[in-house]
């Protein structure tokens, strides 16, 4: 079964938004096998966002996720690195459309609430950043036979 890295930002976190959001992804049939919360160090950041640290936006950038403490979990699904990026909206709260998440809560490019991986590699690399082996939960929630047909996970 496919895994995603998902991370609630530190904005998710001051506009008390945690439960909300979550919920939706819960609501979805999104199964959540990890979750912790944090306080992401520049020198965390620097490693989740490597390929952004040349860009000029990347001060701000580490600024923002260092702020407040952050909530990383992992979602386990089919297809679910692409569900959640829909879900989630385009990058910018300003552009997301109305429906998502980023679309009906954030005004912002960067205070878009919360980061989801972009590839089954980002996924891999993003999950070993975050989380031991031994933190992600292997378990089969007893609702998962109303949530999709046998075969289809
Ligand atoms: P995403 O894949 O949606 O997380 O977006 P990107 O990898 O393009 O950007 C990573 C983070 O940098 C986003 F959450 C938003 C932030 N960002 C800025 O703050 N300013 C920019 O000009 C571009 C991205």
């Amino acid at each position: 079964m496919e895994r995603t890295f998902v991370m609630f930002k530190p904005d998710c976190l001051e506009r008390a938004l945690l439960g909300r959001i979550l919920a939706r992804f819960e609501e979805k049939g999104l199964r959540l096998v990890a979750m912790k919360m944090l306080r992401v160090t520049p020198a965390l950041a620097k490693q989740h966002y490597a390929e952004h640290v040349e860009k000029p936006f990347y001060p701000g950038l580490e600024e923002f996720i260092t702020a407040s403490p952050v909530v990383a979990t992992i979602f386990a699904g089919p297809e679910v690195i692409r569900v959640v990026r829909e879900m989630l909206g385009a990058t910018s709260g300003l552009k997301a459309a109305a429906g998502t998440i980023r679309g009906d809560y954030s005004a912002s490019r960067q205070m878009n609430l919360v980061h989801a991986s972009d590839s089954p590699e980002s996924a891999a690399r993003e999950i070993g950043i975050y989380f031991k082996p031994d933190e992600i939960q292997s378990w089969d929630p007893s609702l998962a036979c109303w949530l999709q047909a046998p075969g289809e996970a």
